[in-house]
Parts: C-alpha cells; sequence; structure tokens
C-alpha cells in the first residue's frame, strides 16, 4: 500500500506531562495519565512516495518548523523513506490548548505505517509518535491511558499503556472553549522554559508519581470523587510550575478563572464536576455522563461555547 489514512482522537491528561528528562528522545519528566475523547478527532493521510515532501493541515500547506517536525517524523519511521504528502484535518480547533498535536501525531505515525507497507507493534508506533509529540503516545490508544517515564535510556519503555478500554466508565469531559485561536507559547517552549527558570519544577516533578498511582486506582475503581481531586490538584501543581518561571508562564485568561468558579458552584450545589486546563486558557470538565447537562448550563453561562466530549476509541487505520 502505499496511500494510508488513519483517525485519531486526541487526549486530555488527567494528570499532567510537563517537562522533559531527555529533549532529543522527547523523554517527559513526569508520568501521565489520560483520557481519549470523541468525537474529536484528526484524519490524516499519508501518500508514501510523492514528487515532493508536502504537509498540509486544514488546507494549509505547512512550511518552516511545522513541516519539519512532520518529517522528521516520518524519517524516524525510516530513514531512506520515499518523499511523502501528508495531508491532515481536525474537526476541532488547532494548536489551542485541546491536544491536536495528540491525535495528529498518533494519526501521522498510523497512516505512514500502514501506508510504507511494513508492519510495527503498536508499542513501535506509541515510541514514534511520542518523538513527534509527547501527548501523542497516548492517543494511539483508546480509553484510559497511563505514560510512564520509563527507565531505558534509549526511551523504548517510554509510550502510551492502555489502562482501561472507553467502555470502562461512563464519564464526560465538557470543554468550556474561551479562547479557539493559537496559543502564545508552544507546550514544548513552555515546558523547557519552565524546566529551566522555575524553581517550582523540581517539586512538581517529585509529587506528579504519586498522583499517576492514585489515578489509576481510582479510574479501576471507577471512584469519581477519587479521581476529580487528583485531576485539579495535578492541573493546579503543573500550572504554578509554570506561573513561579522567570519570566512567569500564565496560560489562563480571565475566562478561565470564572470557569473554575463555576466548576467550584457546581460542586457546592452537589454535582460532581472537577475542572483542568492544559497549554491554553481553555477549561475542560471532568463529570459522570448523567450529569453532563447540569455542567453544560452551568458552563454556557461563562464560555462562548461548550462541546462535550466522551470517551473515545483507540486510533485506527480507516
Ligand atoms: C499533557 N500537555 O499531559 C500536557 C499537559 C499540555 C499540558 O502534553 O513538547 O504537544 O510535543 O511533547 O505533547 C502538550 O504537549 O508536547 C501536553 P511536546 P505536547 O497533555
Amino acid at each position: 500500500m502505499t496511500i494510508a489514512t488513519a483517525i485519531a482522537h486526541p487526549n486530555i491528561a488527567l494528570c499532567k506531562y510537563w517537562g522533559k528528562r531527555d529533549r532529543a528522545l522527547n523523554l517527559p519528566a513526569t508520568p501521565s495519565l489520560s483520557l481519549t475523547l470523541a468525537p474529536y478527532a484528526t484524519r490524516t493521510t499519508v501518500n508514501w512516495g510523492a514528487e515532493a515532501d508536502e504537509a498540509w493541515l486544514n488546507g494549509k500547506l505547512l512550511d518552516g518548523k511545522e513541516a519539519r517536525r512532520v518529517f522528521m517524523n516520518l524519517d524516524l519511521l525510516d530513514p531512506w523513506r520515499p518523499r511523502c504528502v501528508v495531508t491532515s484535518e481536525n474537526n476541532f480547533p488547532t494548536a489551542a490548548g485541546l491536544a491536536s498535536s495528540s491525535s495528529g501525531f498518533a494519526a501521522l505515525v498510523l497512516a505512514a505505517s500502514a501506508a510504507s507497507g511494513r508492519q510495527r507493534s503498536i508499542e513501535e508506533l506509541a515510541v514514534f509518535a511520542r518523538r513527534g509529540s509527547g501527548s501523542a503516545t497516548r492517543s494511539l490508544y483508546g480509553g484510559w491511558v497511563e505514560w510512564p517515564m520509563g527507565t531505558r535510556a534509549d526511551g523504548t519503555d517510554s509510550h502510551g499503556i492502555p489502562l482501561a478500554p472507553q467502555d470502562h466508565w461512563d464519564v464526560r469531559m465538557l470543554v468550556a472553549v474561551l479562547v479557539s485561536g493559537p496559543k502564545g507559547t508552544s507546550s514544548t517552549d513552555g515546558m523547557v522554559h519552565t524546566q529551566q527558570t522555575s524553581p517550582y519544577f523540581p517539586v512538581w516533578t517529585e509529587c506528579a508519581p504519586r498522583d499517576v498511582v492514585e489515578a489509576r486506582a481510582a479510574v479501576k475503581s471507577r471512584d469519581l470523587e477519587a479521581l476529580g481531586a487528583i485531576v485539579e490538584r495535578s492541573a493546579m501543581r503543573m500550572h504554578a510550575s509554570m506561573m513561579a518561571a522567570d519570566p512567569p508562564l500564565c496560560y489562563w485568561r480571565s475566562g478561565t478563572l470564572a470557569a473554575i468558579e463555576a466548576v467550584k458552584s457546581l460542586r457546592a450545589s452537589g454535582v460532581g464536576a472537577w475542572y483542568t486546563m492544559d497549554a491554553g486558557p481553555n477549561v475542560k470538565v471532568l463529570t459522570a455522563a448523567a450529569d453532563a447537562e447540569k455542567v453544560r448550563a452551568a458552563l454556557a453561562a461563562v464560555a462562548d461555547r461548550v462541546e462535550l466530549l466522551a470517551p473515545g476509541g483507540p486510533a485506527r487505520v480507516e
């Protein structure tokens, strides 16, 4: 096969990845745990054997750093690869802290591998995806996924690992979309800056592993209150580490705090809902499926748009 198409869903981290223990291999300084979410998806077609390397995202030809990032990833898959045309579409905002690089690189490695005709294990693909974008290693799998730091110097044991499938637990993630444009500081730059200048960074990396251990147990036992508390503290500790950088890095906007307050009020009124934020101002809220409409109504009062996401399946070749 020389042309293949793959579809991957993005994931939102419940325990965050922030910081790199190896920049060249893109190895994380923290373990993380995520939920893969539908209907958000990236659909990517790779034509393996074209006249020239070209990468298109949402109808626009990529150049410079963005294009290099795509083709460097394909070079890792096969250093003697032919030229390739990559065409990718997101059905949700790109680079706005809505995890588009997670689904993007997961779909890319899966489509490229299928187009090249060479059989690879899912673990191998998850390592290639990690090299493209850390969070992408979690998006090859559906449902609840862990990404350990690994201990090997070559990073072959640091990739997504499925924890529970998408139908394990009927939860929802609502996204309060406050700003849908691209972010000012990329996640990679933000992580490196935090790591290099924040005195809180070592404390952040020290606390993160325990969150993952406790979150894993909460997911397995379907204990939403326990998981929710971990989700909020992981997000806040990650953001605290970057706010303490020099100069400070803050992805929040005023609407971010308004959404956090809305979630806290919901909880005070007896609705189980817990917030998390990534490298952007938007607030994502974890809740039980049965409470999703109440959460949507509360967020609609503070956000431009509210989107409802549910656990999604693994990346797949179309
Ligand atoms: C996460 N984020 O665990 C964390 C939380 C954002 C905040 O992974 O540098 O695009 O390409 O490995 O995966 C977003 O960063 O970063 C991210 P790189 P990535 O989801």
